[in-house]
């Protein structure tokens, strides 16, 4: 036992948990915590200029790396800052230990400046939370917190750290990190099951979801859908690659209107749901995307997502990448010749109208427009798709400017695209830091519309404090043109109040500027590609300013 103080111990566990970034935003409850860091240099601190920017700088660390992630907030101001970006990890499950510093206890009773309980302000949107009230308590809590985080269902917990708590001096046994396995599978019984209901349907459909990408899984689930022959579309809410999309089965993204989705699945009569959410939809609708004759299984590692909306003939909660180890001989072994005989078919058929021929086409009509002014976010897409490494990550929140994408962008490893998970703006812009961090190797493009970039805008100068290589596209329509459009689609109106950003015009470019990335201005198509390039090129933060169509006449 070493004598420490609960501010040492703190960073102490963090490293001894495997956490190499601390994302934070100091203020004086933190300031022990800033004390203790030269000590512990593995340690790297993060600095973001606004805590909902931190949290979403680590969500997508912890997105693009699946390792925990650390980050750290100003007491009850900064939590709140913070809520919006944690909705989203929540969505993203991403393991965050996120903690606060907090006023010394017995002091916060007097409510002084800045003080809030905090704990139950983080409650309802992390797997735990809690305020250590003794140092002695700090390993135990610290190394359940990981625990919790990194077993699936995996999400952001929270810890309020008391100034007394962290300045205290006390022999404390640090402890260990514990890890739970929870790569299980099925009973074998439940793995023949499953194995008999998919080779009995005569028109089997594959929805792949997150998990497969998370777990490295995408060569599976492609074995899965070969043997099968049944096409593959991506869950309707794009967390990230679950599928590669060059595969022949492969049919695209199913979207988010309800009426839409159910059209495409009225054709199958099983739905096999793997790693993904049944049908998370947007807006309402009184449509039922699920239509009745479609019976499902659905295997994921989220138990709440099982049978919640509708019901599953066969579910099972277990770890997609083993379970379908351990399903793929049984369904060899179990296939008969007829049936094999009619995977093959079902494959002929799905190939003349997969997503390889749609992304011609989609390709093709977006190069007609490409002398369009405004430029239409087709052509944008369009570019992009031509002209990102084929090794980058895309990270999308650029809602109508971004719709074209998942039909254009080939996506051939698991890191190749990321997309707004929980609908909350505010990702984009810092969760792309998080992501080079995390990856870097791999150049980050990000494309993020003019209204959203404004939610997370002061990621741009930790991008560039860092020297990240990340491209930021903006699509610039000068408004919230996907609120103008549901503004006149479901109610009817098209007065426009409070959607416009056009007086003044945001200039993205001497924004970026101001904050230390070179930037551009694209209106013209021809000039995009070139401009992508060198800034993917130049290997550091850079900005590219888009004019695209706003949909209302300019
Ligand atoms: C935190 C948060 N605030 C507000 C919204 C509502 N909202 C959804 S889309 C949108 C407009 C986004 O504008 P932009 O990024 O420019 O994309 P565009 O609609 O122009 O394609 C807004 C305000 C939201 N989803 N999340
Ligand atoms: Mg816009």
């Amino acid at each position: 036992m070493t004598m420490l103080f609960g501010r040492q111990a703190f960073v102490d566990l963090l490293h001894s948990e495997g956490v190499t970034h601390l994302f934070g935003n100091p203020g004086t409850t933190e300031l022990p915590i800033m004390q203790a860091l030269p000590q512990r240099p593995e340690l790297r601190f993060v600095l973001g200029l606004q805590e909902s920017v931190v949290l979403a700088m680590a969500d997508g660390y912890a997105r693009a790396s699946g390792r925990l992630t650390a980050a750290n907030v100003h007491v009850a101001p900064g939590l709140g800052n913070a809520m919006g970006a944690l909705y989203n990890a929540k969505f993203s499950g991403s393991p965050i230990i996120l903690t606060a510093g907090q006023q010394e206890q017995g002091h916060g009773l007097q409510e002084p400046l800045l003080y809030e309980p905090l704990a139950p302000l983080a409650a309802p949107l992390v797997k735990w939370a809690t305020e250590v009230t003794r140092i002695e308590d700090l390993p135990r809590v610290m190394h359940r917190a990981a625990k919790v985080a990194l077993t699936p269902p995996t999400g952001p917990v929270f810890i309020s750290l008391p100034g007394d708590v962290l300045n205290a001096q006390a022999e404390i046994d640090l402890g260990q990190p514990s890890r739970v396995d929870a790569r299980v599978r099925p009973s074998d019984e439940a793995l023949a099951q499953l194995a008999e209901w998919l080779l009995q349907a005569r028109h089997p459909v594959l929805i792949a979801g997150q998990e497969l990408g998370r777990q490295g899984a995408l060569g599976l689930a492609a074995e899965l859908a070969d043997l099968l022959g049944m096409p593959v579309y991506q869950e309707s809410v794009p967390y990230r690659t679950a599928f590669l999309t060059d595969h022949p089965l492969y049919m695209g993204m199913l979207t988010r209107v309800q009426a839409q989705v159910r059209q495409v699945l009225e054709l199958h009569d099983a739905v096999f749901c793997l790693g993904a959410d049944l049908l998370r939809m947007s807006v309402y609708s009184p449509v039922d995307p699920l239509p009745p004759q479609a019976r499902v299984a659905h295997l994921s590692e989220r138990s709440w997502e099982l049978a919640k909306n509708h019901p599953a003939q066969w579910a099972a909660c277990a770890h997609v990448g083993e379970t379908l180890q351990a399903l793929l001989p049984v369904l060899r072994q179990r296939q008969t010749d007829a049936q094999r005989q009619q995977a093959k078919a079902r494959a002929e058929s799905v190939r003349r109208s997969n997503w390889t021929q749609q992304r011609e086409q989609a390709m093709r009509l977006a190069r007609s427009h490409a002398d369009t002014r405004p430029m239409p976010a087709a052509v944008l897409c369009q570019v992009l798709a031509e002209h990102v490494p084929a090794h980058a990550i895309v990270l999308e929140e650029a809602l109508t400017s971004s719709q074209p994408l998942p039909a254009m962008l080939r996506q051939t490893h698991s890191q190749a695209f990321f997309g707004l998970a929980s609908g909350g703006l505010g990702f984009g812009i810092p969760g792309a830091v998080g992501m080079s961090l995390a990856q870097p190797d791999r150049p980050v493009v990000a494309l993020v519309g003019d209204g959203s970039a404004m939610y997370g805008i002061q990621g741009l100068w930790t991008a560039a404090h860092l020297k990240l290589p990340i491209t930021y596209v903006i699509a610039q329509n000068q408004g919230y043109r996907i609120i103008k459009e549901r503004l006149v689609s479901m109610q009817g109106c098209d007065q426009f109040i409070g959607m416009d950003m056009n007086d003044p015009v945001i200039d993205h470019v001497l924004m970026a500027q101001s904050m230390g990335l070179s930037a551009c201005r694209i209106t013209d198509p021809a000039d995009l590609a070139a401009a992508l390039q060198r800034g993917v090129a130049s290997g550091g933060p850079n900005l590219i300013e888009v004019r695209v169509a706003n949909g209302f006449g300019n």
